[in-house]
């Protein structure tokens, strides 16, 4: 892929948003895995597409809606490259990771799993894998079953997976990235021996398909799904990927324009996938956004980008074992770009506040991981998660601010 490692300064540099001070103090982003900040050619492109080429799509014949078209379908084509799908048929644009979800909970869930079936999950789930599934358990009779988490170095515990992969089990879906522990599941491994067992497997990428180089075909999974705005693109597009086999055997997932050949009073053909599973107007600035953030990512690197995330995130987490009365989540190696810590005493919303009003953008609460954090045995943690724009520099100062932040609480 790419060669040379990139100037990470000069990247920077990029992100306007990041020139900035907040509270009198320069503003340190530690929140990307919430959400990620745009490059300024993200920016350029969703106004420029305002500006000149704004019409919608699949309908009209005039310019402006051939020159949309185009583009959108373009940006379908790269994503396609993105994730190495075998065709463009197999990626389907929605709002983002939950949407994706809940559209193979609904389309394919709905027509497939029956009760007594078992959707296999992971104690790390964030809650927009497990709450769809929930809702079609209850739908269907079907249960929910969970691979265990070590414990607070927060790793799958494959030891029990032969026990939990009986023949009642229809789906396994999981996350690649925690966004809480920041674990590297093996998602590839685990797809695999699902596949021979005949289950059909969903991976959750929202946290790895901006931080690393994610093959779907590698990977060997049925569904895969992302968000935009996690990948230096606009909210409000997403992408599920699915193989062509389970798109075939799904029916659609909404009704509406954009998904029909023909309509009569009573009855409605449909198109092929995807466009399918895309009824009404889409995103269709959103497409052409995450289109140019593809670009962005991949002239930079997802492989050096996750060498650099991880880096910083193994630097943030040696630091922080030095603390005293420091309790750090997550694997002690090998984990992605984010820390996960509590300081004695200190409300994590506590820790959080006071960092803000030093410049610093953390996450404390239960990060949408209500279950595992309940399997911890602790209501929230403290999150900082980095991204390429991020410096060393810039997690001694946030180091600086935690040790202010344990005297200021006699910690
Ligand atoms: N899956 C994972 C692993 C996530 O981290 C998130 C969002 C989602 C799914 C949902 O993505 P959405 O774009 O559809 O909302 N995670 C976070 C987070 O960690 N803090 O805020 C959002």
């Amino acid at each position: 892929m790419s060669s040379p490692t990139p100037d990470w300064s000069a990247l920077r540099k990029d992100f306007p948003i990041l020139d900035q001070q907040v509270h009198g103090q320069p503003l340190i982003y530690f929140d990307s895995a919430a959400t990620s900040q745009k490059p300024r050619i993200v920016i350029d492109t969703l106004r420029h597409y305002y500006e000149r080429d704004n019409a919608n799509v699949h309908r009209g014949i005039h310019e402006l809606s051939n020159r949309a078209t185009n583009a959108f379908e373009s940006a379908r084509e790269r994503t396609a490259k993105f994730i190495h799908a075998r065709s463009v048929d197999e990626i389907i644009f929605t709002r983002g990771t939950t949407e994706g979800i809940n559209l193979v909970a609904n389309a394919w869930g709905g027509k497939f799993l029956k009760s007594g079936d078992v959707i296999l999950l992971t104690e790390m789930e964030h809650h927009s894998n497990i709450v769809p599934w929930q809702l079609l358990a209850e739908r269907t009779g079907a249960k929910l079953a969970y691979i265990p988490v070590t414990g607070d170095d927060g790793l799958l515990d494959l030891s029990k997976l032969d026990a939990l992969l009986t023949r009642d089990v229809k789906l396994l879906a999981m996350t690649q990235i925690s966004n809480t522990l920041g674990t590297v599941n093996p998602v590839a491994e685990l797809c695999e021996r699902a596949r021979k067992l005949g289950i059909v497997t969903l991976v959750d990428a929202a946290q790895s398909a901006g931080h690393s180089l994610v093959d779907v075909q590698a990977i060997g999974c049925d569904f895969l799904a992302f968000s935009g705005h996690k990948i230096c693109g606009p909210t409000g597009i997403g992408v599920l990927y699915a193989r062509a086999e389970r798109l075939a055997e799904m029916p659609p997932y909404q009704g509406g324009g954009e998904m029909i050949v023909t309509v009569d009073f009573h009855k409605t053909t449909y198109k092929q996938a995807a466009h399918r599973f895309e009824a009404g107007t889409p995103d269709i600035s959103g497409a052409i956004g995450l289109h140019a953030a593809m670009d962005y990512l991949d002239a930079a690197g997802r492989d050096k980008i996750f060498a650099h995330d991880q880096a910083l995130a193994q630097y943030a987490y040696e630091r922080l074992a030095e603390f005293k009365n420091v309790r750090l989540f997550g694997p002690k190696t090998g984990r992605a770009g984010l820390v996960s810590f509590l300081l004695k005493d200190v409300h994590a919303h506590d820790l959080v506040t006071v960092a803000d009003q030093r410049g610093i953008a953390l996450r404390g609460g239960h990060h949408c991981n209500q279950p595992l954090m309940r399997k911890l045995g602790v209501e929230s943690t403290a999150r900082a998660s980095f991204y390429f724009y991020n410096t060393r520099a810039e997690v001694d100062f946030f180091l600086e601010v935690l040790c202010d932040i344990q005297k200021f609480f006699g910690a």
